[in-house]
């Protein structure tokens, strides 16, 4: 959905903001919600907001998803008092006139304002090892900051939102019902799944046998959701708060794995370009585990190179699906938007399976390291 620099002025001057409105545009590549950028004029200094239309067909209850997003973001506010630069390492929420963290228009739609953090990047596509490490890095101290967060378990945004078992259930039903004719050009891809059923419920088993437990997550770790320091490179700030909530740790791990190994896009068509380069792989074991060693079990770490394949093997399942239900989640721009994504994640599944004793063995390495700079 786009709306006119008028509606957003209109909009902003719901939140208490100082200084003049100078304009507004679409803003990032998230495939959710409606991010805008908004520049002000304040006393001669430009200023810029984040304003973003809550999907709310997607998230039902946005306001337990902000009272989530409060909580995260205050609890880090208080870790990160005192250290250089925090401003911009914990997104901050602007409250509206109301004193709500949200403003809701006539049309029902939800929106709410972040400052933009400036003088840093999210990148779709990794160009870099040092990159790949700093981002994991980020997430890795997300989590471990979030372990002791108080105030009870967090809302589930979306329920059941990392079980593979129901996403795969949810597929068949798309495939029986075939609401838009378009099984038959999906095949190859159903079969794809159907072949791997035995492994979907792998992480989940491990969980309800108490062998891997249930931590705060970010729950989306696509590499788009941190933002690295265009000065220094450091990952900055984790953003795209909407699913932090109870879940897995190796989801998190897995879909860095999905979105940082990959050497091309996610909606790459040209299959050949696909693959999980090893040395990504690497750095995101080593950047991860720089923080997050200190509190995975070994369990967990086992589990790292498999969580790559699995979550990669669960959005690859969710884009096929909203093939078959007519693209009525992700945002697409052409007709077989989702399938080419649903390939390019099969694809590079493959190339994961292929890999995964390799990446055993760089985890055990990564894992070393780890303990060698914990005891430094
Ligand atoms: P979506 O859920 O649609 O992915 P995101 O919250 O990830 O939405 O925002 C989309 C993009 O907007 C991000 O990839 C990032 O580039 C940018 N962005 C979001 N919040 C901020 C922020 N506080 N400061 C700077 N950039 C941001
Ligand atoms: C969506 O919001 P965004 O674009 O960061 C999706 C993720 C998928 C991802 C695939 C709430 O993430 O689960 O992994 O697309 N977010 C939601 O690119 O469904
Ligand atoms: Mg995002």
């Amino acid at each position: 959905m786009k709306h006119s620099a008028e509606n957003i002025k209109a909009i902003m001057s719901e939140f208490p903001l100082y200084g003049d409105f100078v304009s507004a545009g679409p803003y990032g590549s998230g495939h959710i919600n409606d991010t805008y950028a908004v520049a002000f004029n304040q006393g001669g200094t430009p200023v810029r907001y984040i304003l973003q239309r809550i999907n709310h067909d997607i998230f039902k209850d946005p306001v337990s998803l902000m009272d989530n997003i409060e909580r995260v973001t205050r609890h880090q506010a208080e870790v990160l008092r005192g250290l250089p630069d925090t401003s911009r390492r914990a997104i901050m929420v602007i409250y509206a006139k109301s004193g709500k963290p949200l403003y809701q228009d006539r049309d029902g739609n939800y929106w709410r304002v972040y400052v933009m953090i400036e003088g840093a990047h999210s990148h779709d596509v990794l160009e870099t090892p040092s990159q790949a490490y700093h981002a994991a890095r980020a997430f890795g101290s997300f989590q471990k900051l979030l372990a002791d967060l108080p105030g009870g378990r967090l809302h589930e945004t979306i329920p059941k939102f990392h079980d593979t078992p129901s996403r795969v259930a949810v597929l068949k039903e798309a495939v029986e019902k075939d609401a838009c004719n378009r099984a038959k050009s999906a095949e190859k891809e159903i079969e794809f799944v159907l072949a791997r059923e035995g492994v979907v419920s792998k992480l989940i088993d491990l969980n309800k046998a108490g062998l891997i437990p249930e931590r705060v997550t970010h729950n989306d770790t696509k590499l788009n959701n941190v933002l690295l320091d265009d000065a220094t490179g450091e990952g900055l700030c984790v953003i795209d708060l909407d699913t932090v909530m109870p879940g897995l740790a190796l989801y998190d791990f897995g879909d860095m794995v999905r979105t940082g190994t990959n050497s091309a896009a996610e909606d790459e068509c040209d299959l050949s370009k696909v693959t999980s380069n090893p040395a990504m792989f690497a750095a995101l074991a080593e950047g991860y585990l720089s923080e997050a060693a200190a509190f995975l079990n070994d369990k967990e770490v086992e589990m790292m190179p498999f969580s790559g394949i699995l979550i990669t093997l669960e959005i690859g399942v969710r884009f096929l699906t909203d093939y078959l239900q007519g693209d009525v989640y992700f945002k697409t721009s052409r007709e077989t938007h989702n399938l080419d994504r649903c390939r390019t994640q099969f694809k590079l599944v493959e190339s994961l399976e292929a890999q995964e004793e390799k990446m055993a063995r760089v985890v055990v390495e990564a894992l070393g390291k780890a303990r060698v700079l914990d005891a430094s």
